[in-house]
């Protein structure tokens, strides 16, 4: 890995917002917080296997999917992490099924935060990689009143920030605030995040596809040509690809965001909306992805300029290297115009 200068998370967001001098300084302070919650989350996960605080509660979370502990710490510990601080006006997570006030006794701000406080939660006791996603909107109603649904759904194209945090073999934040995706890594001996990748490029092509092939069956007749085709070999177009899915979203496209590649987890014949959700998945992953340099639709439709109508709505999603993207939407364009004339 290259030897990067000594820079700080905060420094970097610091420096970021000099280059913006109409910035209020209040997004910095944001990321900076948020950054804080991740540190005491990544403490949590990395204790795995500790009874008290892997296995389920035996509770169900608002879309009927067991609740793993974990999950609910990260929510709670980002909610307190977050609410205080005085620059927010609403918050709204995976766990909560409406959107969350601030607390009468803190001052409202100005901005909006949507996140997926632990994602992938299903594989904690396998200890793989799993992530917190975050989203953050400038809020559309009046200051310095109680914030609103309204200002949660936004269309992805108005995030003025987002990324993720991987808890793998290192924890790793990445963001975005409009000014390139940039990567650090937690130092724990002294609990800082250092740059470790500045204006992350996501390669434009690459060999790498990454989907849950068990769907197969019940997936779009283009895709399932695309997919074929990716597995015919052909040194010129670097085919067969690899296929690589651990089946936690922020660690696949964390992969293909450095090494390149496509992440799909589309639409199928019994899920015709996909699995992942558009406000605090698909939303700030396409952001930073085309922040990268990528390209990330629902197989016609760019993620970003989705307009929301559910804060839980599920979208199908096909994110990561431009032109591999491209090339299933062709696939899938192509069927659909057989469809049409047969
Ligand atoms: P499947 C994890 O449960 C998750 O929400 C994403 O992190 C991941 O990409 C996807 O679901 C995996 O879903 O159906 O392949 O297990």
């Amino acid at each position: 890995m290259e030897q990067y200068k000594f820079m700080t998370l905060g420094r970097h967001i610091i420096e970021g917002e000099k280059m913006h001098p109409e910035a209020s300084g209040e997004l910095s302070y944001l990321l900076r917080d948020l950054s804080l919650a991740a540190k005491v989350i990544s403490l949590e996960v990395n204790k795995a296997g500790l009874v008290d605080i892997l296995g389920f509660t035996g509770d169900n979370n608002i879309h009927g999917e067991k609740v793993k502990k974990l999950d609910i710490y990260a929510h709670d510990m980002l909610i307190r992490a977050m609410d205080y601080g005085g620059h927010l006006c609403v918050m709204a997570s995976e766990e909560e099924e409406g959107i969350i006030h601030i607390s009468k006794k803190h001052k409202i701000g100005k901005y909006v935060l949507l996140f997926d406080p632990l994602d992938g939660s299903s594989n904690i006791d396998a200890n793989i990689s799993i992530g917190t996603i975050f989203s953050i909107y400038k809020r559309i109603t009046p200051e310095n009143t109680p914030g609103a649904m309204e200002d949660c759904l936004q269309q992805g194209i108005k995030q003025v920030a987002a990324g993720y945090v991987v808890y793998g073999s290192s924890t790793i934040f990445v963001y975005t605030a409009g000014q390139g995706v940039h990567a650090f890594t937690l130092d724990p001996s002294f609990g800082e995040f250092l740059l470790s990748h500045e204006n992350i490029q996501i390669p434009k092509k690459a060999k790498i596809y990454s989907a849950n092939e068990g769907n197969y069956l019940y997936w779009h007749k283009g895709l399932k040509k695309y997919i074929k085709y990716l597995q015919e070999e052909d040194k010129e177009t670097g085919r067969p690809y690899s296929s690589r899915y651990i089946g936690s979203m922020v660690a696949d496209i964390h992969r293909n965001l450095l090494y390149g590649g496509i992440f799909m987890y589309p639409a199928d014949s019994r899920h015709p909306n996909g699995k992942l959700r558009l406000m605090y998945e698909c939303n700030p992953m396409a952001f930073l992805i085309e922040s990268a340099g990528g390209r990330a639709t629902d197989g016609k439709q760019r993620i970003l300029e989705i307009n929301p109508e559910k804060l839980h709505q599920r979208v199908p999603i096909f994110i990561g290297s431009e032109e591999d993207v491209k090339m299933v939407e062709k696939f899938m364009a192509e069927a659909d115009v057989e469809k049409t004339v047969s």
